[in-house]
């Protein structure tokens, strides 16, 4: 799974990568400071506690460990994640993030980088578009000084928000339509069969499945009926489901970056879209803060500590003062709760524990909880098998769910939070 950052140029796309992977990357107030996209591994918490929680009580119950002290670092955490993180149950989970060059009107055309920064995108399941709510920039990143009023800075964002669409959209179409009526008739006998594969193999570089594309089909027909053949469907049908086909396979999430420096009131919904809030450059000042062990700060939260004051200099002790109140008014640097919405309800994904003991619940070498899968929620036993190893999967005999200990079968169906036991044929 992977998320796509996207946007104009100079809104804080390479930032707010940095702040969540903690990856040295190019940051510049100029536009086109990135051309090469970044990869990297984000970090999103679970939203249900670790089941290492769950793991102490029982072990604190049974007289087999002692409580938690006030000094314990991982403020009880049990578990050994082979990666990511657990401090307090607070499990975190990896997600591949991708940040990419800016994009600007044209880029379908190719313009900008145009085709081949589209091109990073293709696998990608979900995007973010950054917008910049102080509105100080222009479509093309360009700087256009400080103190945009109210108005401008939202009429600026609905500019972004809308050619940023029709520049996807028009990708995707360009993709369908090239060699469509040649195509569509060779498929024709097979009615819509044919035309809903012919659809999928057209797409099929863009991540498109056949399940993504009957859904995104179905609901272009409610929308937008149509009595021609598809042969002779005219540029705005085809427009049309592109549209629908773009949406399904790059959902996009809203992320009004800059917000420290937005107007006053600006709204945290436009034009029927959810805006994120979100302040990357703090994020990544407090993250480095966190790392140089200044501050004790944990992404997600409105404060900090700072342990040791009398370390700070004078410009530091500052920065730290202004950011803090930067934190108290949005309630965080908005990324947690932004990350949060897009895995969990955008994607619908939930975590799960695959162990080899459903009574210690760790792997075979000892290791407590050391896997947290994220995957689509309602997956069954067999696929998250599969999921953990290929050979798990081809000999599944049964499952054990941790905490109860029942026996499940290969279609039952998983929960967020579960710890698995698999059984299979070696
Ligand atoms: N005030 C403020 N500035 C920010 C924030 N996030 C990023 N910036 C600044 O915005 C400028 C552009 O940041 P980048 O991360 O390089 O932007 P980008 O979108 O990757 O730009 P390109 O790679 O050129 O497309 C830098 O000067 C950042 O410090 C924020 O939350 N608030
Ligand atoms: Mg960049």
């Amino acid at each position: 799974m992977r998320i796509g950052l996207v946007g104009k140029p100079n809104v804080g796309k390479s930032t707010l990568f940095a702040a969540t992977t903690m990856a040295a990357v190019d940051i510049a107030n100029y536009p086109f400071c990135t051309i090469d996209p970044n990869v990297g591994v984000a970090f999103v918490e679970a939203r249900l506690a670790c089941p290492c929680r769950d793991l102490r009580h029982r072990l604190e119950a049974d007289g087999r460990l002692a409580p938690v002290s006030d000094d314990d670092p991982r403020e009880g955490s049990l578990c050994e994640p082979r990666t990511g993180s657990c401090i307090a149950h607070r499990r975190r989970v990896p997600v591949a993030l991708i940040d990419v060059a800016g994009l600007v009107p044209g880029a379908s055309e190719g313009k900008g980088r145009g085709n081949a920064f589209l091109a990073d995108l293709a696998n990608c399941d979900v995007l973010i578009h950054v917008v910049d709510a102080a509105g100080t920039t222009d479509l093309e990143g360009q700087f256009h000084g400080t103190g945009a009023s109210l108005e401008a800075a939202q009429e600026r964002m609905g500019e972004e928000i809308d050619f940023l669409q029709a520049e996807l959209d028009a990708w995707v179409g360009n993709l369908l339509t090239d060699g469509w009526q040649r195509g569509v008739r060779r498929v024709q006998a097979e009615g819509e069969k044919g035309l809903l594969s012919f659809i999928h193999e057209k797409l099929s570089g863009l991540g498109a499945t056949p399940v993504l594309v009957g859904g995104a089909f179905a609901a272009f027909k409610e929308a937008h009926p149509v009595e021609a053949q598809p042969w002779d469907w005219d540029e705005g049908t085809l427009r049309a489901l592109g549209h629908h086909l773009r949406t399904s396979l790059f959902p996009v999430a809203y992320a009004a970056n800059k917000w420290d420096v937005a107007p006053e009131g600006s709204a945290t919904h436009l034009g029927g879209h959810r805006l994120h809030p979100c302040m990357a450059d703090v994020e990544l000042a407090l993250n480095r803060a966190n790392e140089a062990g200044l501050i004790h700060y944990r992404s997600g939260e409105d404060r900090f500590e700072i342990p040791s004051p009398g370390r700070l200099n004078e410009a530091q002790g500052k920065a730290l003062a202004h950011m803090a109140s930067r934190l108290e008014r949005l309630n965080g640097t908005g990324l947690a709760p932004l990350f949060d919405h897009v895995l969990f309800d955008m994607l619908e994904r939930m975590v799960v524990y695959p162990v080899q003991d459903e009574q210690r619940w760790v792997d075979g070498d000892g290791r407590v909880l050391p896997d947290a899968l994220v995957v689509p929620a309602g997956t069954q036993a067999k696929p998250l098998a599969y999921r953990v190893h290929s050979d798990l999967g081809d000999g599944f005999i049964r499952g054990v769910d941790g905490r109860t200990k029942r026996v499940v079968g290969a279609d039952h169906v998983l929960q967020d939070g579960d710890v698995l036991k698999i059984h299979a044929k070696s």
